[in-house]
C-alpha cells in the first residue's frame, strides 16, 4: 500500500491549475488503481463548460455550494456538502460554484497527470505521467 498527503501534494507538480479551478491529483493512472482521485477547488462565481467525452467522473462535495446544469435537458442540479454527482453518461454540463467549493473527484479511466480541459471541456486520453 501507499499513502499521500494533500498538504504535501499541493506544493508539488500534482497540483494542476485550470482557469476556474485547481486540482491536486492524489492518485493517478500510474498508481494502477483503475481510477484517479483528485481534490479540486472550484472558484466562486465562475462558470465552466465541461464535457468529459472520454471519462466518467464522480464528484463529491466536501464544502461550498453551487449548481450543475446538464445542457441536453437544461436541468439544474443543486450541489451542497454531502452531495455526490455522477456523470454516468459523459454528460455535457455547466458547473457554477456559487461559493468556493472543495470537491473530491474520481475519474475512470484514470487521468495520467497533466491533463487540462480542451476547447470542448474534455480531457484527451493523452496526458503525460507526472514524475514523482
Ligand atoms: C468538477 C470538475 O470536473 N472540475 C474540473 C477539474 C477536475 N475535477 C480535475 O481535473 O480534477
Amino acid at each position: 500500500m501507499f499513502t499521500r498527503k494533500l498538504s504535501e501534494a499541493q506544493d508539488s507538480n500534482r497540483k494542476v491549475q485550470g482557469e476556474n479551478w485547481d486540482s491536486v491529483r492524489l492518485v493517478l493512472a500510474q498508481d494502477g488503481m483503475g481510477f484517479s482521485f483528485h481534490i479540486t477547488t472550484l472558484y466562486a462565481g465562475r462558470e465552466t463548460l465541461i464535457w468529459y467525452k472520454n471519462h466518467l467522473e464522480a464528484v463529491y462535495c466536501i464544502s461550498g455550494e453551487g449548481e450543475v446544469e446538464t445542457t441536453d435537458d437544461g436541468k439544474i442540479w443543486k450541489i451542497e456538502p454531502g452531495t455526490i454527482y455522477n456523470l454516468d453518461k459523459n454528460d455535457r454540463h455547466l458547473l457554477r460554484p456559487k461559493t468556493e467549493m472543495v470537491v473530491a473527484c474520481v475519474f475512470n479511466p484514470a487521468l495520467k497527470g497533466t491533463e487540462t480541459h480542451d476547447e470542448d471541456g474534455a480531457y484527451t486520453l493523452e496526458g503525460e505521467d507526472l514524475s514523482e
